[in-house]
């Protein structure tokens, strides 16, 4: 049986992987973070009691700033795979801690690789890093493919420019089996919530249902190349699969602005929208609404604002990849489409924002 080791494996890519994983047979180690309260939502469904026989899924408690912690949890793994999913991985978070993204997305990796050859597994263990179409940023040619020249516009980019050439370099060095998934954004309903298409998903479903009132978003005119995970992740674990490693561009070859995605989630929801204004003044207002998904919305509303807050330092304005070379020499495609995932998106927080004024309804009723 194989054994793969992931970190960041209660994120949104490592709770897809280990699903991936464990259905195909193999043993799933996962490195989770120390937290004050649980934070293993996405991973719930999968977890086996470790007192119980043959669990093929297994929690290591970790930290990418910790090389003492890694080197043991390899050592005794000793993984046929390791997924380098673990970041700080907000980019406009980056900004404000931008030592720590370096630590955890560029040291953090290093310290990775180094456990790895410091333990003589060098020539056994894979490795998967998880690098990212940020590295392009200040974009140098469109679309872009493996030989588009980097230009990271973040301390996120930037730590994970290093990540990614440190992979390159220890493949070189030592021969080591190293890949860089080049991956485009991609989203599912396990999006964390602050990233761009969560938040709007999320936002009109609980402005839908009378849970909020107005979104708040920055750049609404940036364009990104959006996948779904469950697509990208089937990639990781291909690029793994080949006979000699490489890196590879992951991405649909479609691009769509912040603002198409918004007026999908409203679609989606039975509702138009119509924008007024520019720059910081422009708002979206509510031009129709049909069906029985949105009650709380009203024609008229105003449910979109802008706040400056959450524009960026330095701003990837577009992204756009060209994912040939992986449908060439890996046969791989994306089966989701942007739209199609959208709609996923937004009806599972419908579901979601029903669910809690179905409870506010119960704990209101209980006080009268
Ligand atoms: P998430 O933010 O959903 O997950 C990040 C994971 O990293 C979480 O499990 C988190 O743990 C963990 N983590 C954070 N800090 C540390 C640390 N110090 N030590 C160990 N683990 C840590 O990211 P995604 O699943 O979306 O992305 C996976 C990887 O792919 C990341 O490296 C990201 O940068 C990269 N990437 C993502 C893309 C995307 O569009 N999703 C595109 C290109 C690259 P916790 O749950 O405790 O916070
Ligand atoms: P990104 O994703 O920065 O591309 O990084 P994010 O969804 O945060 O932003 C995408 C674009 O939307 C604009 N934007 C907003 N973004 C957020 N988060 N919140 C807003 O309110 C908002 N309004 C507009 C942003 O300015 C940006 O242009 C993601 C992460 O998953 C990284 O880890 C990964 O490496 C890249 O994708 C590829």
């Amino acid at each position: 049986m194989k054994k793969a080791l992931i970190t960041g494996v209660t994120g949104q890519d490592g709770s897809y992987l280990a699903e991936l994983l464990l259905e195909k047979g193999y043993e799933v180690h996962g490195i989770k973070r120390r937290a004050s309260s649980f934070n293993t939502q996405r991973i719930d469904h999968i977890y086996e009691d470790p007192h119980m026989d043959n669990t093929r899924f297994m929690l290591h408690y970790g930290d990418l700033t910790d090389s003492s912690n890694l080197t043991r949890i390899i050592a005794e793994v000793k993984p046929d795979e390791v997924y380098n999913l673990g970041a700080q991985s907000h980019v406009a978070v980056s900004f404000e801690s931008p030592e720590y993204t370096a630590d955890v997305d560029a040291m953090g990796t290093l310290r990775l690789l180094e456990a790895i050859r410091f333990l003589g597994l060098e020539k056994k263990t894979r490795f998967y890093q998880a690098s990212t179409s940020e590295l392009y940023g200040l974009v140098q040619e469109t679309p872009q493919t493996e030989t588009t020249p980097f230009h990271p516009r973040s301390p996120y980019a930037v730590a994970k420019m290093y990540a990614y050439w440190i992979a390159v370099n220890y493949r070189e060095a030592y021969g080591m089996y190293a890949c860089n998934g080049i991956l485009f954004n991609h989203e599912s309903p396990r999006r964390g919530e602050t990233f761009v298409t969560r938040k709007i998903t999320r936002g009109l479903a609980n402005i839908a249902q009378g849970l909020e009132a107005c979104l708040y978003m920055g750049n609404i005119d940036a364009l990104r190349d959006w996948g779904h995970a469950k697509d990208y992740v089937r990639m990781q674990w291909m690029m793994l699969q080949q006979d000699t490693p490489d890196d590879f561009v992951i991405a649909t070859g479609k691009q769509y602005s912040v603002r198409q995605f918004i007026i999908w989630s409203a679609e989606q929801l039975g509702v138009t929208l119509r924008f007024e204004g520019e720059g910081v003044d422009e708002i979206a207002i509510v031009d129709s609404v049909a069906g029985d998904k949105a009650p709380s919305m009203k024609v008229g509303d105003v449910i979109l604002r802008i706040d400056p807050r959450y524009f960026r330092p330095a701003e990837v304005e577009t992204l756009l990849g060209d994912p040939a070379k992986a449908k060439r020499e890996l046969g791989w495609t994306p089966e989701i489409t942007t739209q199609e995932m959208c709609a996923e998106m937004v009806e599972e927080d419908l579901k979601a924002a029903r669910k809690m004024v179905a409870i506010q309804a119960h704990e209101n009723g209980q006080k009268a």
